[in-house]
This record gives structure tokens, C-alpha cells and sequence, in this order.
């Protein structure tokens, strides 16, 4: 069985994380820029100044996808990159860049799929109070504005917010990602609600300039868990509580917001969840009925994060693969995330992120063998396809990422690509999955049960371009 017709294969990225040119062309700075000064913040020192330098090889990087047949291609805009000062003048030649990468992916015959907030954050806003200034709202409607001008005559497809759960939560609560600030809960609350009002002013925004009439979504992390024995109801009753429960915190740096709920409920049903409420009391920032429909903005998809879910029921389930990142393989977390969101939500999904960080080199054969990450591919979308198979309505896949790329605190020592980049040549090298997806996308997906080694030996074997 294959995926729907028009079902959409993508692969993903994100403007920090792969554009480096962090000086170049006008470029203001973000406070990803600022985190990455910071002794001890991120692995080793790493900065995206350079990462994968797309900034001035998105032609080559877009041939690529093209020789994959990528058909849809979701990156982020850099806020300060279009507006140096995060409000008010625009930077010509940074938007440019912009309007010339979607003019290269739709020669190329691919679909942009463009995310307006990818994390880094114009590091004057910051200055200014950043997400806990109630300004931050429309500065960021106006940025939306800026963007969806200068691009939707070309581009129908948005999403506003990448992980809110993460640049608010660990951004802004623990700390651990930019701008690193650890504090208390009722400040973290506050920024959360203003980046939820900027989510509904935003799809008003794109809604109110597209030229072309617009597709919009958003892209949080799927929190969600899975039952250990899905033919036991009290399992699958639990896992579906638990992935639209707040969750217990487990370590230091775990935060409070790393939950569905909180975000999702205000964004469809326009209102916080109640167990919410309680648990966060009066931390909770004041919120007007008018607030709360501000955000409850229509969407025309629910896009989703979805790498693993934790595993729920009566008996405890003894271990499990670990990605490099240590993250747990569990595939049926593509079958009981998205089945549980389209209950709760009723929105269309798109995967907007699913993949591995994986011990990946260029081997003496110069080729990058990565098997684990083609079995990983293959669990999860045989575990999507089932889902869909079961009603769910999901259109699209996208795979995180198309380049190894700037992981966050992480630096360059987790490798989620596609595509092997050596970070001191900027050598691409396709990895055996990048042609394995190929044939995925190529066959909308019709893969048998058990999992599918890389073909090879027809000519066009070709690892390096
Ligand atoms: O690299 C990140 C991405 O920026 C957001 N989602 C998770 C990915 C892997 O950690």
C-alpha cells in the first residue's frame, strides 16, 4: 500500500542552523549569536556563523534535492536577517536572499514550505524585553507582514512558530537554549502567552497580505506517549492521557512547557487547559477573552515535531534503541501521536519533523553508510502509513533534516542529515539514506513491511556532488 495521492515528502531545515553569512549583507544578530558567545553554552564553543554556509550555496543545496526529487522543501526565515533591528527598517538584501531561494526551489520544481519563526530571535527585541514584552506581539505581526509581502505571490504555504515548547521553555525557563535565561515560571508563562498571540496576529497577518491564497499552520513538538500493549485499552487509554497531560519533571533541565496542552488547546480551542491552570496557579499571566480569541486563529493544518514519544502502561517496558543523541527509537509514536492530535484537534497533520541524529562519516569508500537511520525511516513511516490507513487524516512527511546541520547547544556533534557536510570543506555527501528516500518519495512511499536496503548499481551511484 502506497501513502495518499498528493500526499507531500519534504525534507526540512532552519535558517540558524544552516545559513551561517551570520555577518553578511546586513544580517542584525539574534540571540542565538549572543548564547553562542557565552563560554560553556554550547558544544565545544560552536557558533552558525559559518554552519553549513547555504547563505551562498542554497543553488548547490537546492540542485541536490532536486537530483533526490525532493518535491517540498520546509526552511525558516531569519527575522533579523530581514529586519537587522527586528522592527522597522528592512534589510533589502537579506529579504532578497530569500526571494531568491524560492525562486531557485520552484525552477528546481520544489515546494516551499516557509516557517517565519525558527528560533533565532532579533537579539535588539531581546534588549527590549523580549518575549516578555507584550510589544513582541506586534513586532512580530509586523515581521510576518514584511515576509509574506515580499514572498506570497510565489509561496502559499506558512507555518508560524517551529517548538514553542522549546525556544519558550528552554529559552527562557532552564536555560539551556538561547537566550539562556532561567526564569521563574510566571515569567516563562508570560512569554509564552505573547508568543501564542503572536502565533493568531501572524495568521491574521499572512492571511490579511497573501497574495496567493495562503495554507497555514504551525509546527509544535508532539509531546505525546504510546501505549506499551496497544491491544490492551487500559495501555492505549493511558498513553492518551499522558500525551494531553502535563508531564512530571524528571532533571534540571526538563521544563515545565514541554507539553501539548498548554500550547495547542489556546491555539484551537481558545482556552488553557484546566489541569494547566491548576498546576501553574497564579503564575498564569492575565488573559482577556479578547486574547484568547486572538489566538484561536483558523488553521488550514496542524503540523507536528514527532522523534519519539515515551511508552506507557501496566507493565514497565524493559529498555529500547537509543538514537546518538540518546534519544528512544519508538516507531508507533508516528501511529499514536498523530492518531491522538486528530482526535483531540480534528486538523489535518503534516509531520513537519521526523528523524535521527546518528554516528555518520564519510567512509573510505567515500560514501556515508547509514543504516540505522533508513531502518529508523522506514519503522516510522510504516507506522505512519498504518495510522493513515486508520482514518487519520495526514498529507504530509517531512523529514528532519536535508543537511547536517548547527544542532543548537548541541553544536555540530549530532548528525540529523540527509546529506553528510564536512563543516571544514562544506563537501556535501549524499548518505545511503538520502537515496533511500529518494525511492521513497518516488514510489509515494510503498514500501514493503520490513525495511528496505539501498539500491544501487544503476549508474547514478554517485555519493559525492
Ligand atoms: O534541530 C532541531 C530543530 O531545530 C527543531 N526540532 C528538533 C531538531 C533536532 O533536535
Amino acid at each position: 500500500m502506497a501513502f495518499p495521492e498528493n500526499f507531500v515528502w519534504g525534507a526540512a531545515t532552519s535558517a540558524y542552523q544552516i545559513e551561517g553569512a551570520a555577518n553578511e549583507e546586513g544580517r542584525g544578530e539574534s540571540v542565538w549569536d549572543m548564547f553562542c558567545r557565552q563560554p560553556g553554552r554550547v558544544h565545544e564553543g560552536c557558533t552558525g556563523r559559518t554552519a553549513c554556509d547555504h547563505y551562498h550555496r542554497y543553488k548547490h543545496d537546492v540542485s541536490i534535492m532536486h537530483s533526490l526529487g525532493i518535491p517540498a522543501y520546509r526552511f525558516s526565515v531569519s527575522w533579523p536577517r530581514v529586519l537587522p533591528a527586528g522592527t522597522g527598517g528592512v534589510n533589502a538584501p537579506g529579504l532578497a536572499f530569500y526571494d531568491r531561494l524560492v525562486d531557485e526551489l520552484l525552477t528546481a520544481g520544489i515546494q516551499p514550505w516557509v516557517t517565519l519563526f525558527h528560533w533565532d530571535f532579533p537579539y535588539a527585541l531581546y534588549c527590549r524585553g523580549g518575549w516578555l514584552n507584550r510589544e513582541s506581539v506586534e513586532w512580530f505581526s509586523d515581521y510576518a507582514q514584511v515576509v509574506v509581502r515580499a514572498l506570497s505571490d510565489r509561496v502559499t504555504h506558512w507555518l508560524t512558530f517551529n517548538e514553542p515548547q522549546c525556544f519558550v521553555g528552554f529559552g527562557h525557563l532552564s536555560g539551556v537554549h538561547a537566550p539562556g535565561v532561567r526564569h521563574g515560571l510566571r515569567e516563562a508563562l508570560l512569554a509564552a502567552h505573547h508568543v501564542l498571540l503572536a502565533h493568531g496576529r501572524s495568521v491574521q497577518a499572512i492571511r490579511a497580505n497573501a497574495v496567493r491564497s495562503p495554507c497555514v499552520g504551525w509546527a509544535p513538538v508532539g509531546a505525546v506517549s504510546a501505549p506499551v500493549d496497544p491491544a490492551e485499552p487500559a495501555d492505549v487509554e493511558a498513553a492518551r492521557h499522558a500525551s494531553f497531560a502535563l508531564r512530571p519533571l524528571e532533571g534540571p533541565s526538563d521544563n515545565a512547557l514541554f507539553n501539548t496542552t498548554w500550547w495547542a488547546d489556546p491555539v484551537v480551542f481558545g482556552r488553557y487547559p484546566e489541569d494547566g491552570l491548576k498546576r501553574f496557579g497564579d503564575a498564569v499571566p492575565d488573559a482577556t477573552a479578547d486574547d484568547m480569541k486572538t489566538i484561536a486563529q483558523p488553521l488550514d493544518f496542524y503540523g507536528v515535531n514527532i522523534y519519539s514519544s515515551s511508552v506507557i502502561g501496566a507493565r514497565a517496558q524493559d529498555g529500547h534503541p537509543v538514537t546518538a543523541l540518546k534519544w528512544p527509537v519508538t516507531p508507533q509514536c508516528l501511529y499514536w501521536g498523530p492518531r491522538f492530535l486528530f482526535e483531540r484537534y480534528g486538523l489535518p497533520l503534516v509531520i513537519t519533523e521526523n528523524g535521527m541524529s546518528g554516528i555518520d562519516w564519510v567512509s573510505l569508500d567515500g560514501k556515508v553508510h547509514d543504516p540505522q537511520r533508513i531502518d529508523f525511516i522506514a519503522r516510522h513511516l510504516n507506522e505512519l502509513r498504518r495510522c493513515i490507513a486508520d482514518g487519520v487524516d495526514v498529507r504530509g512527511y517531512f523529514h528532519w533534516s536535508l543537511l547536517d546541520n548547527f544542532e543548537w547547544a548541541e553544536g555540530y556533534k549530532e548528525r540529523f542529515g540527509l546529506i553528510h557536510v564536512d563543516f571544514a570543506t562544506q563537501k556535501r555527501t549524499l548518505k545511503d539514506s538520502a537515496y533511500w528516500f529518494a525511492e521513497v518519495i518516488k514510489t509515494n512511499g510503498k514500501l514493503p513491511a520490513d525495511h528496505v536496503w539501498p539500491r544501487r548499481g544503476n549508474g547514478e551511484d554517485k555519493h559525492v556532488i
